[in-house]
């Protein structure tokens, strides 16, 4: 590989789960206790506010709790970035910020940010790091409820794509690490990559739906297999 070429990570829910995070689709995840059209729409939220409010407090709490923390995948990632000549795009569908936390500095958050709130009347993005409550108002308006999570629900437009698109119609390689590839457009991503003639890579404990998109496929636990691709990169990557 070049030292110059493109790398673009994606990452999904599988990479925060050995820190304690929940994923959606495993049998143990979010939407086996919750249905998403009641808590991730834009129409629930309109519904029932204080429901899908204390669906994202429960799961910033969760969040800062201490026993949450990075693991061995999102090091390895902030190493990349860190030590790397790639040009590198890391693009994560997660609203934790556990990519932060280990030191990664350029992270897109496709899907919004757990500890950032959004005003509806101004659109003003701002930090959040206790539960949100319906009598909170806007530091923007002065007005409650207007303030809504940060986040990318379904139905409304991910964050950042023409960033996106440019990354991945660039990228000589691109690889998935723990997404099941349910969700567009991300879903997409690897064909995109691999129409740019990137070589695309699938890092997941078991096969997706979306597997056949992939020229290789790393079967395992994020933090075993994210250390060791990171190491390959950089080998590819080293001067001969
Ligand atoms: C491990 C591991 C370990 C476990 N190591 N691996 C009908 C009506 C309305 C909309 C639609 C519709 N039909 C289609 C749509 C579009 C919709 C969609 O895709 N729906 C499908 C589910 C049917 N998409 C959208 O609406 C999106 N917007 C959109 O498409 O706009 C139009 C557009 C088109 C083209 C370009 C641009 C825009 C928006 C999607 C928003 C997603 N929101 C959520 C919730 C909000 C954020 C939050 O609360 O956190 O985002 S849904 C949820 O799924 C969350 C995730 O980011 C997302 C992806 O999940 P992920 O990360 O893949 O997790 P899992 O659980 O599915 O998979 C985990 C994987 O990890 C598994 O494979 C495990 O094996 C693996 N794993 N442990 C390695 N230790």
């Amino acid at each position: 590989m070049r030292s110059s070429s493109g790398v673009v990570i994606l990452t999904g829910a599988g990479i925060s789960a050995e820190s304690g995070i929940s994923t959606f689709r495993d049998p143990e995840g979010i939407w086996a206790k919750y249905d998403p059209a009641e808590v991730a729409t834009p129409e629930a939220f309109a519904r029932d506010r204080e429901r899908v409010l204390e669906f994202y407090n429960r799961r910033r709490r969760r969040l800062r709790q201490s026993d949450v923390g990075p693991n061995a995948a999102h090091h390895a990632l902030a190493e990349l970035e860190r030590r790397s000549s790639l040009r590198l795009e890391i693009v994560t569908q997660n609203i934790d910020d556990l990519h932060e936390r280990a030191g990664c500095v350029q992270v897109v958050h496709m899907h919004g940010e757990l500890l950032k709130v959004r005003c509806e009347r101004s659109g003003d993005v701002m930090p959040w790091t206790d539960d949100l409550s319906v009598r909170d108002r806007c530091a923007c308006c002065g007005l409650p409820r207007t303030l809504r999570p940060h986040v990318v629900w379904f139905g409304e437009m991910p964050l950042e794509m023409s960033r996106i698109h440019r990354a991945l119609s660039t990228c000589r390689v691109f690889a998935a690490i723990g997404t099941s590839g349910m969700v567009t457009p991300a879903s997409g991503f690897a064909s995109v990559a691999r129409q740019a003639g990137a070589r695309t890579f699938e890092l997941n404990l078991e096969e997706t739906a979306i597997s056949d998109l992939f020229d290789e496929r790393i079967l395992g636990p994020a933090t075993r297999t994210v250390p060791a691709f990171v190491e390959r990169l950089f080998a590819e990557a080293a001067p001969t």
